[in-house]
């Protein structure tokens, strides 16, 4: 495996754009919801952004991405406009899956995202089929699986890595580990709490990462992609990370030890690549206003044209079941 370079300062505006419109997106999203312009679950990603832009970065468009439900941040990162992603939050026409999926439902077959399991740990098995596709078709492609901390402990998880790693698929099983299950905090939930070496039941390569230093996920996310296509097998990669809000809308998130969030957010994503922009770079002020206002009026317009954008038509209801009538 090569030495990779150190990011260049296009690079860093590029990731830190991404990130920072994932911010704003979520930051809106919560505000609709108190509006009750969305309704239902809702899971957001803030203080996770890093994970999603730097994994994203490392690979091809046609690799396969599996999400789970905290997915928005997922879908953006991977291209899918901030239009698309609020009117199916809001459930209108206009959204990535015609309003019809909702917050915990959002796939894209031109982006190869196929996400959106609200079945914790269901899509793994999922992200395996897509990695013995590539393999396959020897086109060269890969999975990248995301899943939670509280993912990691089912079944299903366990099985599909052990059949990923006897058939040496090329699937990166990217575990974000924000420390908790819901309100089950990491160490309520699991006797093992370094969770990259569950890939060692199975003899899978594993190894960790910060998830809030956007360019080390880049960059381990690369490492783990090249081994992955080179046939020598799969990855777990273990992302360190943390989630700011509750687990969903309706979580006040009251279980958290007092100060461990500000503790947290003294490695915000954010102002990691703030702080490298201004000293490598010399980033000034008006640089990051510029970029803030921007973002600003692109979050605003995805509010606005989910706002008007109408109700899917109820003929639609029943498209997607499996049995007619
Ligand atoms: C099979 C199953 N069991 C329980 C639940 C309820 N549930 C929804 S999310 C969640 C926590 C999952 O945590 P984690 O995998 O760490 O993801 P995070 O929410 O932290 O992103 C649970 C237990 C579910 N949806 N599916
Ligand atoms: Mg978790």
């Amino acid at each position: 495996m090569g030495e990779s370079k150190p990011p260049s300062r296009d690079q860093l505006w590029a990731w830190y754009r991404q990130m920072f419109l994932i911010r704003r997106f979520e930051e809106l999203a919560a505000k609709a919801y108190t509006q009750r312009k969305i309704m239902g679950f809702c899971h957001l990603y803030i203080g996770q952004e890093a994970v999603a832009v730097g994994a994203t970065a490392a690979l091809n468009p046609a690799d396969t991405i599996v999400g789970a439900y905290r997915i928005h941040g997922q879908i953006l990162a991977r291209g899918a406009t901030p239009r698309s992603c609020m009117a199916e939050l809001f459930g209108r026409q206009g959204g990535i899956c015609g309003g019809i999926g909702g917050s915990m439902h959002m796939a894209s077959k031109e982006l190869n995202f196929y996400g959106g399991y609200g079945i914790v740990g269901g899509h793994v098995p999922l992200a395996v089929g897509a990695a013995f596709a590539s393999k396959y078709r020897e086109d060269g492609s890969l999975a990248l699986c995301y899943f939670g901390d509280g993912a990691a402990q089912q079944g299903a998880v366990f099985e599909a890595m052990a059949l990923a790693q006897l058939w040496k698929l090329p699937c990166i099983f990217l575990l974000e580990n924000n420390f908790y299950a819901m309100g089950t905090s990491l160490e309520r939930q699991s006797y093992l709490t370094e969770l990259q070496k569950r890939a060692d039941g199975v003899g899978m390569n594993h190894w960790q990462m910060s998830g809030f230093d956007v360019a080390e996920v880049y960059e381990n996310v690369q490492k783990a992609a090249e081994h992955a296509r080179s046939g020598q097998g799969p990855v777990l990669l273990e992302a360190i990370t943390y989630r700011y809000r509750g687990h969903s809308m309706s979580d006040p998130a009251k279980y958290r030890k007092a100060g461990e969030l500000e503790e947290k957010k003294k490695q915000d994503c954010l102002s990691l690549v703030e702080q490298r922009l201004t000293s490598e770079f010399g980033a000034s002020e008006a640089d990051f206003k510029g970029l803030h206002d921007e973002i600003e009026q692109i979050v605003q317009d995805a509010y606005d044209f989910a706002d008007a954008a109408p109700v899917p038509d109820p003929s639609r209801l029943y498209d997607f079941n499996l049995v007619d009538g």
